[in-house]
């Protein structure tokens, strides 16, 4: 058994005195929300470190996606994928349009473009793809589609801050990019999120749409919500932003070692980073197939009886929540029920121990064996 319990994850955390030195000016300004400057600060580093030329940033990735749902004016139907968090199509439903579920790619988990199509009507408005676990959509293909049809397209890029492929930031892709920095993410504001967009006509409405539609001192020209970062979250993303290379490094120290212990494997299928994609390892997902000699859920109870507590990213399907199932049939998206059914995200943090990855991954494939003394 594990000395302490093994988390799925545990929040980067700059060094305290960091912290405090970097708050310490608001106790002076009383300064604490409604943009002030350590929001600007965190834009300006934001800008810098994601290639970007504008950014908004929220109270949370979830706000930012409806948001910016808002500030495009859209209204339809909108093509997404089931194997996602609740976020991304609660977003869509929330503010009024229809998600279209199309199915996964086998290879990645990202949305297949070439059944995105065959899912478009003349009421498409939008495609709102999801770099899920940081795995890169295939953006260039999504594009080609969005381009021919006049779509808009929106990612929920919540796993894929600091993902490159050939050089190029994924928050440059489509017309807008949405960004989670919730605790749980890779680079984090405590809570937090951002949209990266490529009309710079969009920072006004994003700007204004995130608090309560406000456009001049006398007047309110749309029905906003109220969705600002405060002060003390801009200054975690100021400290943290400063230590993320050494984080991701550390991370992918820690998933090569999750994939030289597992990749190969009778039965088990892990997410290799693709060639030219420069990945950020926020998430340690594995498939277990049918000839693994455990399921899934045999796995994670093994895990948990050592204290160590994967998480099922993402099972169900969004599709196959009570809220939409009346509405969707899962068995239309069979790859993505597949993987739902099979998957397990093994704990994946910078700080979490050699030893302790060498400790997850035996008891992942002793699983086997255990169901075997078991029967
Ligand atoms: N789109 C996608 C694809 C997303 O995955 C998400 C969020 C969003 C959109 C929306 O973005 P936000 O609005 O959240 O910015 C977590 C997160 O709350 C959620 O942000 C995330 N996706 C989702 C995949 O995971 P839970 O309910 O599974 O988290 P929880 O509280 O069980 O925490 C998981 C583990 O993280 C804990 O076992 C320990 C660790 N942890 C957690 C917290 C809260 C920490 O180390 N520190 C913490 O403060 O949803």
């Amino acid at each position: 058994m594990a000395n302490e319990p093994i988390l799925v994850t545990r929040s980067s955390m700059p060094p305290f005195d960091e912290y405090v030195e970097e708050i310490r000016s608001l106790w002076e300004t009383h300064w604490l929300t409604n943009m002030g400057d350590k929001h600007h600060r965190l834009e300006r580093d934001l800008k810098s470190y994601l290639g970007v030329d504008n950014i908004a940033l929220f109270t949370n990735g979830h706000n930012a996606l409806e948001c910016v749902i808002e500030a495009m004016g859209l209204t339809g139907n909108v093509v997404t994928t089931p194997y996602t968090f609740a976020s991304t199509t609660h977003a869509i439903v929330r503010k009024g349009l229809e998600p279209r579920f199309v199915d996964i790619k086998e290879s990645d988990y990202t949305l297949d473009p070439d059944l995105i199509e065959e899912a478009i009507d003349e009421n498409t408005c939008a495609i709102v793809p999801v770099h899920v676990y940081g795995n890169l959509c295939d953006n260039e293909a999504i594009q080609a589609i969005a381009d021919k049809h006049g779509l808009k397209v929106i990612y929920d890029a919540a796993h894929a801050f600091g993902v490159e492929k050939n050089g190029v930031s994924a928050a440059t892709f489509g017309d807008a990019s949405m960004f989670s920095f919730h605790a749980t993410k890779v680079f984090n504001t405590i809570e937090g999120g951002a949209v990266c967009f490529s009309d710079p006509a969009l920072l006004d409405l994003l700007n204004q749409w995130k608090n309560f539609g406000i456009t001049s001192p006398e007047d309110v020209e749309y029905v906003g919500g109220n969705a600002k970062m405060n002060e003390f979250c801009a200054a975690m993303g100021i400290c943290n932003l400063r230590h993320l290379d050494e984080e991701i490094a550390k991370r992918k120290i820690v998933a090569e070692r999750y994939w030289e212990n597992l990749d190969g494997e009778k039965g088990i299928k892990v997410c290799l980073p693709t060639q030219g994609v420069k990945a950020n390892y926020a998430y340690l997902p594995v498939v277990f197939e049918d000839d693994f000699g455990a399921t899934r859920d045999d796995v994670l109870a093994a895990l948990k009886r050592e204290t160590i507590f994967a998480r099922k990213y993402f099972y169900p399907l969004v599709s196959d929540f009570a809220c939409y199932r009346e509405e969707y049939d899962s068995s239309a998206t069979p790859i993505a029920a597949h993987a739902a059914a099979r998957v397990l995200t093994l704990p994946m943090y910078a700080d979490l121990p050699i030893d302790d990855v060498d400790y997850i991954c035996k008891t992942v494939l002793d699983a086997r064996t255990s169901k075997l003394e078991l029967t």
